[in-house]
């Protein structure tokens, strides 16, 4: 075991009266007041059963609440499995069942969602932990870099969604590489807009209790709201997913940002040049990035020095973390695999997946990337037909699979088609076996099983799919089928 003293106890005891949550209403909150309620919260939820070791679910969109949840799981010595909240109650039972999720914590006004979902795992609102009375549970003084602290859930190109397992030390190398390179400023503020039950939201949380600095914290991401925050409210660093900071660079027109905003930290996704190219004219200080869950965040990010130099680049792999590009072919083009303390040790109870994915600490992240003369990488393509629609992922095979087993379809082809707003869509090509069906009978199939953002915005009906000669369907000539 590798030893630290808990985060938030330390940070507590550094900086007490530094804030560390702001909020949209103003309201402020000091590391001591954090630390204070998140262990108040943490024997309370002793009190509701929690027990070191145990799995217990988080379903919430951000907020005070949620943050307090978090650090108080660690408390306990508990992992915290967060889920989209965007998830259909198919894919949450499985991730579930998958986590051995023993309860599930959430934000009040979420609950009647997930009562309507009518599962079976104990689910208790916050405000009913809040009331519990508090236990004289010993907490946890330290924290163990090598013990799993969080599981989050990311499918793959066949079979089920796999829960990947984040350390603390995960955490921690995640949070000290970023630092390593974006730096850390006294007068730092960071935004977050991007939801935490995903690595990005979560990954600068904790970077606020290990650099005790201030995370003004939104609920949702709100253009206006952003656009005020950053103006008005001295936030210096924000991360984004592409379709933000397109709507972000919209509303600013002809305006600036304040000189004190320096970083745009831009992850989750290929970002369209067009769109880097605007950003620099507007002197918005975008730093690309390159990472995914199992990296706990980015581990590849383009510094402020070379930004501008590099247009379109991901960067360079972070302090600790090393990347190289294999089997790469005559133009350098190869997978991307990546090694660093960031990295996730493996899939929560997946040896299978886990061995596939991780050798001796190399990654294979399937994505297709090169490297120029200088060691700067460049993301050519994601792994496995990938669609990402505002920074939500989704498999064409796990669509695939959905809209085959519905009565009268014979075989589904899935790829994504550019979009204005997203970036990418999900388009469906179908070939039925029986009598004719309506798009809507279709979507309403996809809604019952798949979370919103992944239903087909598009969909053909078809008589034949490209394959080849093997047999394999060829997703990326799906789109000349397009009428
Ligand atoms: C873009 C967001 C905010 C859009 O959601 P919004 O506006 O809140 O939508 P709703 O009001 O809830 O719904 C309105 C309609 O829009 C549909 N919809 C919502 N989201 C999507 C979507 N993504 N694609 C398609 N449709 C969507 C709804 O279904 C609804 O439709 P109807 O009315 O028909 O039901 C939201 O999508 C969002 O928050 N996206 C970002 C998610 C995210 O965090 N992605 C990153 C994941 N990856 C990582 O975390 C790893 C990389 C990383 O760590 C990182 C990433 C970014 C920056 C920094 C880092 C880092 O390394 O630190
Ligand atoms: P997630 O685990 O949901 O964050 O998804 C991570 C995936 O997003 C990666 O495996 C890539 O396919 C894709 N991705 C992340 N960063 C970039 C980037 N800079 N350019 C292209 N694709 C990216
Ligand atoms: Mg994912
Ligand atoms: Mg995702
Ligand atoms: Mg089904």
């Amino acid at each position: 075991s590798e030893n630290i003293p808990h985060w938030l106890t330390k940070q507590a005891s550094l900086s007490p009266h530094a804030t560390a949550l702001e909020l949209e209403d103003g309201s402020r909150f000091t590391f001591y007041e954090l630390m204070e309620q998140s262990q108040a919260f943490a024997r309370k939820l002793a009190n509701q059963g929690v027990v070191e070791g145990a799995k217990v679910g988080i379903f919430s969109t951000n907020c005070k609440g949620m943050v307090i949840a978090i650090h108080a799981l660690s408390y306990l010595h508990a992992v915290a499995v967060l889920f989209n909240v965007r998830l259909t109650k198919k894919e949450l039972a499985f991730q579930i069942e998958d986590a051995d999720v023993a309860q599930i914590l959430v934000k009040d006004d979420l609950e009647d969602h997930l009562r309507d979902m009518n599962l079976s795992t104990k689910v208790t609102p916050y405000s009913f932990v809040t009331k519990t009375e508090e236990t004289s549970h010993q907490l946890a003084s330290e924290i163990d870099l090598e013990d799993a602290f969080t599981i989050m859930y990311t499918s793959g190109t066949t079979g089920n969604p796999k829960g990947v397992v984040h350390t603390y030390g995960n955490h921690w190398w995640s949070a000290t590489g970023s630092a390593l390179n974006i730096g850390i400023h006294a007068d730092d503020k960071w935004l977050a807009a991007l939801p935490l039950f995903h690595i990005g939201g979560l990954s600068l949380l904790l970077k606020s209790v290990i650099y005790g600095m201030p995370v003004y914290l939104m609920e949702k991401f709100n253009v206006q709201k952003v656009h005020y925050a950053i103006m008005k409210c001295n936030v210096t660093i924000a991360s984004v997913v592409t379709v933000m900071l397109q709507q972000l660079v919209d509303f600013l027109g002809e305006g600036e940002y304040p000189k004190a905003f320096r970083c745009m930290l831009l992850g989750g996704g290929p970002a369209p040049k067009g769109l880097l190219e605007l950003s620099k004219a507007k002197q918005i200080p975008v730093f690309q990035s390159y990472g995914m869950t199992e990296t706990s965040s980015q581990i590849v990010t383009l510094s402020p020095n070379d930004a501008l130099r590099k247009l379109g680049s991901a960067g360079k792999p972070l302090f600790p973390a090393q990347l190289t590009i294999m089997d790469a072919d005559q133009g350098g083009v190869g997978e991307i695999v990546v090694k660093g303390p960031m990295v996730t040790r493996g899939y929560y109870k997946n040896q299978y997946a886990t061995t596939k994915a991780l050798k001796e600490g190399w990654l294979s992240t399937g994505d297709l990337g090169r490297l120029d003369g200088e060691g700067f990488l460049y993301v050519v393509e994601r792994r496995n037909d990938l669609i990402i629609s505002g920074g939500e992922n989704i498999y064409p095979s796990e669509i695939e699979s959905v809209l085959s087993s519905m009565n009268g379809v014979k075989e589904v082809g899935v790829t994504g088609i550019e979009d204005a707003k997203w970036g990418q869509v999900p388009a469906a090509f179908i070939i039925l076996d029986g009598p004719p069906i309506s798009e809507a009978a279709i979507r309403q199939y996809a809604a019952e099983n798949v979370a919103a953002f992944k239903i087909p915005k598009q969909i053909y009906f078809i008589n034949e799919l490209p394959r080849n000669a093997s047999n394999k369907l060829l997703r990326n000539e799906l789109y000349k089928l397009i009428p």
